[in-house]
């Protein structure tokens, strides 16, 4: 019985695509469908051999007192909220309530960016999970389609993008985070959370470029003086969250987003400098438990599809310096850092399936760059 469920969950993984990234478009109206149109899986490569080194987990320790912390998590959808909430989505699998209680305090984020909430959920309910887990009642929480940026810093309000114009798959989450100005002094920072479509139809990557164009437009605006929102000058911004950047297309709306270049210029307007000393946004590319030998944030190991580091965290490098980032894969810790940070071996996996993680959480330290 139990090979029959999983010959049928095998067979409905490759129709809908990337585990528990169903195809559907994210909006609560719309009906998921299974499609046939699926762009056909590439074969499985030969497998790397990654050596496989234990971690104490140092990286979760703060490096310095002048740093903020950021946690970027695609949670699966709705996973962290009880079973019986009556918001959770129909397609639902699992409930990881426990792993996210010890993977946010083990980490002790200052920001986090996450995906596959419900769009439905207001989102005060997650800022009152994290009061509820942490025990801080600073936490605050906005969203926007399934993204939720939740701090426990405090929100400034008036800078969020006009998308009035634009079709509801497209906007992402934005926040101006009003960093301490004891530790930080004047600069503040602007946060999107986003998540690009997920799939491999030529609709689905159609999508994700003009999701891509579409931030692109609203960050130039923001960078310069006039039209609907005004960043003030230098303010350093964080893009984050889950680009489902796959190896089975070339992931242009990955290169739009570093490099400035909007693809439709007729929609969407000329190229911009998403820096702003005119060069490009950093990519953090994280490395599992910051060990230098596996980038890959997505993972699981009974799909057709490649892992990959499908979720990335971009950064106005001319202000922001990374001090310190990882992957946290708990399967990988020691017993010291279990007792150390009150984690569990399977707090990062799928239904507790050995080679089935889905998404990883991230986690990255940022320091303000002296201006
Ligand atoms: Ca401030
Ligand atoms: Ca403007
Ligand atoms: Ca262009
Ligand atoms: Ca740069």
């Amino acid at each position: 019985m139990k090979k029959y469920f999983l010959l049928i969950l095998v067979f409905t993984v490759a129709c809908t695509g990337k585990n528990a990234e169903p195809v559907i478009e994210i909006v609560p109206t719309y009906t998921p469908q299974i499609t046939a149109t699926a762009v056909p899986p590439t074969p499985l490569p030969t497998p790397t051999l990654v050596p496989v080194e234990y971690s104490d987990a140092e990286f979760l320790d703060f490096p310095d007192a002048v740093s903020f912390r950021l946690m970027d998590y695609n949670i699966n959808w709705d996973s962290i909220f009880p079973d019986d909430d009556l918001q959770n989505m129909g397609y639902r699998e699992i409930n990881r309530q426990d792993e996210f209680s010890r993977l946010v305090n083990a980490i002790q984020p200052d920001i986090i960016c996450l995906q596959e909430i419900n769009p439905a959920r207001k989102p005060q309910q997650i800022a009152d999970m994290l009061i509820e887990i942490t025990g801080d009642e600073n936490w605050k929480a906005v969203s926007e389609r399934d993204n939720v940026i939740a701090t426990r810093f405090d929100f400034i309000e008036g800078y969020i993008f006009d998308i009035s114009n634009y079709p509801p798959e497209l906007p992402q989450a934005v926040s101006m985070i009003d960093l301490p100005d004891e530790k930080f002094g004047e600069t503040d920072l602007f946060a999107i959370c986003a998540h690009f479509k997920a799939a491999g139809t030529s609709s689905d990557i159609k999508t994700r470029q003009r999701q891509a164009d579409v931030l692109l437009n609203r960050i130039g605006d923001a960078m310069t003086p006039g039209d609907s929102i005004d960043l003030p000058i230098n303010t350093p911004y964080l893009l984050m969250g889950d680009f489902n950047v796959y190896d089975t297309d070339p992931a242009y709306h990955l290169t739009s987003m570093i490099t400035g270049d909007i693809v439709d210029e007729d929609r969407y307007g000329g190229d911009i400098s998403p820096d702003w000393d005119g060069t490009d946004l950093g990519d953090v590319y994280p490395s599992i438990n910051n060990q230098g030998l596996d980038w890959d944030t997505w993972r699981d190991d009974g799909s057709p599809y490649s892992s990959g580091a499908l979720d990335r965290i971009l950064y106005t490098d001319s202000i922001l310096k990374v001090i310190n980032s990882a992957i946290l894969d708990t399967t990988l810790l020691t017993d010291e850092a279990f007792d150390k940070y009150g984690l569990d071996f399977g707090d990062v996996l799928f239904a507790s399936e050995l080679g089935n993680y889905d998404h990883l959480p991230i986690v990255i330290d940022f320091e303000l760059i002296a201006q």
